[in-house]
């Protein structure tokens, strides 16, 4: 992917921000579900921060998203829903985004084009590329980004939304978020053909998806390789899949002991090879931001963060006449 992505300093402070806010959004997440506050499940995000980030960078007004269960991020940041109210929701409060009924995998912001948050892996794929078909008919110039994980990829739907996306020529981003791991299952055991699971947007291009993969854990790759795929799809070319390789540094959710990884392992990515690092780095060298610029926006975000815990924590359960609202049957 070619280069081209140039930040002003008010830039790469939003970048820093939404990256630090979603990690401690997370941490605070995993200590209030070990108190807890937090019930059933919780899928955190931290280390792949620099995707949601990069893709949000580049979203327009008009444009649709949409993921799968680990959505606490692409809320946040595309569904733009106020942190205190994400947090709402995970606690099960009336004052959360869906008033305490969705729950971690279920956030929503119709306002703000952020189709949830979905449990069922893979099921969000034909529901975004249903979303690129109202863009296409109402031709708002919106497109819809789909983001899916490694392990929904092999999912038969998958390829039939690709080919219907592919013969509508539809303006639809898929976005594979490939973590290593679906559960505990590495890629290795997910795949059978060695060719496929070492490149997997080859997959797409049978179906006239053309695809490419770039390096999730540098905020700037994730953009350079966004802003291409985005203008493609844009173009009126037809739909794109962008394969991004990140990482998880947590379990596949609250529950999980984490048995099929060594220490080792993560702790390269942790230390090695950081989003929010590698961005410091970044920063730092060409000049951006400073060691206080750092600080100043963790303490901003520290600040946002204890607000969040403190609203939801005191915020009252659903009201009772809730039971019945909001439910298909
Ligand atoms: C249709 C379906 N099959 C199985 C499951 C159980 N399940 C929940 S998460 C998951 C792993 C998915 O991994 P991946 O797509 O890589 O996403 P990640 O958790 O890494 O973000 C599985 C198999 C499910 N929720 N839905
Ligand atoms: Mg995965």
């Amino acid at each position: 992917m070619a280069g081209g992505i140039k930040l002003t300093i008010e830039d790469a402070k939003k970048i820093y921000k939404d990256m630090v806010l979603v990690r401690k959004f997370e941490e605070k997440c995993a200590s209030l579900y070990s108190q807890g506050h937090i019930l059933g499940f919780l899928h955190l995000y931290i280390g792949q921060e620099a995707v949601a980030t990069g893709f949000n960078f580049l979203k327009n007004p008009q444009d649709t998203h949409i993921t799968a269960y680990r959505c606490h991020a692409h809320a946040l940041l595309q569904g733009e829903i106020e942190p205190k109210i994400a947090m709402a929701e995970l606690l099960g409060k009336g004052t959360g985004s869906s008033k305490g009924k969705g729950g971690s995998m279920h956030i929503f912001s119709k306002e703000k084009g952020f189709f949830g948050g979905h449990g069922i892996v893979g099921a969000q794929i034909p529901i975004g590329t249903g979303l690129a078909l109202t863009h296409k008919r109402k031709a708002d110039g919106g497109i819809n980004v789909a983001y899916m994980g490694d392990g929904a990829f092999p999912q038969g739907q998958v390829y039939e939304a690709f080919n219907l996306a592919s013969l509508y020529n539809l303006p639809i981003l898929f976005v594979l978020e490939n973590n290593q791991y679906s559960m505990g299952t590495p890629l290795d055991r997910t795949y059978a053909n060695k060719k496929l699971y070492d490149n997997l947007p080859s997959r797409s291009i049978p179906f006239g998806v053309q695809s490419a993969t770039v390096d999730g854990m540098d905020v700037i790759k994730v953009m350079e390789g966004a802003a291409e795929a985005m203008k493609y799809v844009r173009d009126g070319k037809g739909p794109f899949m962008l394969e991004v390789k990140t990482y998880r540094y947590r379990g596949h959710s609250m529950s999980d002991p984490q048995k099929y990884r060594s220490k080792e392992e993560v702790d390269h990515f942790r230390n090695e090879d950081d989003p929010i690092l590698n961005f410091e780095k970044y920063a730092t060298d060409k000049k951006l931001l400073t060691a206080e610029d750092f600080k100043a926006i963790q303490a901003e975000v520290k600040k946002i963060v204890a607000e969040c815990e403190e609203f939801a924590i005191n915020s009252p359960e659903p009201a009772e006449s809730e039971l019945y609202t909001d439910i298909l049957a």
